[in-house]
């Protein structure tokens, strides 16, 4: 069976984006793979965070993951830092990585310039990206746009290595969805929304209030011509809405720009809210029942044992085949 995997950061809010971006495309491909969806702790840590709420951010996220409908049966649901090997085949890893490829990373090269003091956990993250992908022999690896880059330099690293040692490591693929792929700001749609940004307006967590959330959609910047038609470039407002109500509908841009042809901009923005809240409201309720909860327990204890044994595996023949070791 192919395997499908994918992980996000505990910092701070989920958003939106993510859960269009990522873990609602895990919900469609749980039934189809064998699925891995994990907690990306040691990645956040590239950038500081606070103990405490680092903790309280991790064991939320888990239980997002499950209320919005991940099902612990069909997946292997993991916190990464609870897995010793993985570090140590990125190590590995790192030693068959060049320090030019690390330095044009995109990512890299925005978060750099954010931070003044910045640590060569910032450079090197990729390359434990590469790790958490090729050290389960991952096919698939569903991701928003913004994470492509990364997972087509799992893909070299992984060339690299094969062509050095021998086969060692599926290629991976990654999945980016053809609605929703990038989720914009709703007061700048022209920039990602995202966790960390500053002004939270524009920006729709999974668990924030629902009549914030409506409040939010409402007040999205749109344009003026009063015209409901998916045009990223010319409309960028409008087009992200239209977008999130497709990747949350199922619906196609043309059934939509159809259905609300001559509709003025706060009847749509009052759909898409609806639609919005509908999702989100259902996810907020399972939330409240699973966090916290011992049930979360034994599916990391299960997941951490299931990809331990599987990393393991992976290090010991990477090992061998550097010549590492006795
Ligand atoms: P930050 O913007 O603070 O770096 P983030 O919101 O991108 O954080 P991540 O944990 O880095 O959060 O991303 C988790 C997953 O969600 C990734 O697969 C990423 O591509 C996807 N994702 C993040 N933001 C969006 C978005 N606005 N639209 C679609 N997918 C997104
Ligand atoms: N870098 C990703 C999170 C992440 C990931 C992964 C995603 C870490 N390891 C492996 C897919 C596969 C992010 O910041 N969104």
């Amino acid at each position: 069976m192919k395997r499908v995997l994918t992980g996000l950061q505990p910092t701070g809010v989920i958003t939106l984006g993510n859960y269009i971006g990522a873990i609602r495309q895990m919900k469609v491909y749980q039934n189809e793979y064998d699925s891995f969806l994990f907690v990306a702790d040691l990645h956040s840590i590239t950038i500081p965070q606070e103990p405490d709420e680092l903790r309280e951010n991790i064991k939320s996220l888990i239980a997002i993951y499950i209320a919005c409908g991940i099902d612990p049966d069909k997946n292997t649901i993991y916190i990464q830092s609870e897995n010793p090997y993985i570090p140590a085949v990125s190590w590995l890893l790192e030693c068959n990585t060049y320090y030019g490829e690390l330095s044009r990373m995109t990512q890299f090269k925005d978060k750099s310039l954010k931070h003044t003091n910045f640590t060569s956990g910032l450079l090197t993250y990729p390359v434990l990206m590469a790790a958490d992908i090729i050290g389960v022999d991952t096919d698939y690896v569903p991701v928003g746009i913004d994470q492509k880059q990364h997972v087509e330099l799992a893909r070299d690293i992984a060339e690299r290595f094969n062509k050095k040692y021998g086969d060692t490591f599926v290629m991976p693929e990654p999945l980016i969805a053809k609605e929703g792929t990038k989720i914009m700001d709703l007061q700048n749609p022209t920039v990602k929304m995202s966790k960390s940004a500053e002004n939270k307006k524009g920006v729709i967590c999974v668990l924030e209030d629902l009549n914030l959330v409506r409040k939010k959609i409402m007040s999205a910047t749109t344009d003026s011509d009063m015209l409901i038609k998916f045009d990223p470039e010319n409309k960028p407002g409008i087009s992200n809405l239209i977008n999130i109500y497709i990747s949350l509908t199922g619906e196609t841009v043309e059934e939509v720009e159809k259905k609300f042809d001559g509709a003025n901009y706060g009847t749509f923005k009052k759909e898409v809210a609806d639609v919005v809240v509908n999702e989100l409201s259902g996810i907020q309720e399972r939330y409240k029942t699973i966090v916290g909860s011992d049930y979360i327990e034994d599916i990391l204890n299960k997941g951490r044992d299931r990809t331990t044994e599987l990393f393991k595996q992976k290090y010991e023949v990477m090992k061998q085949k550097i010549g590492l070791g006795r």
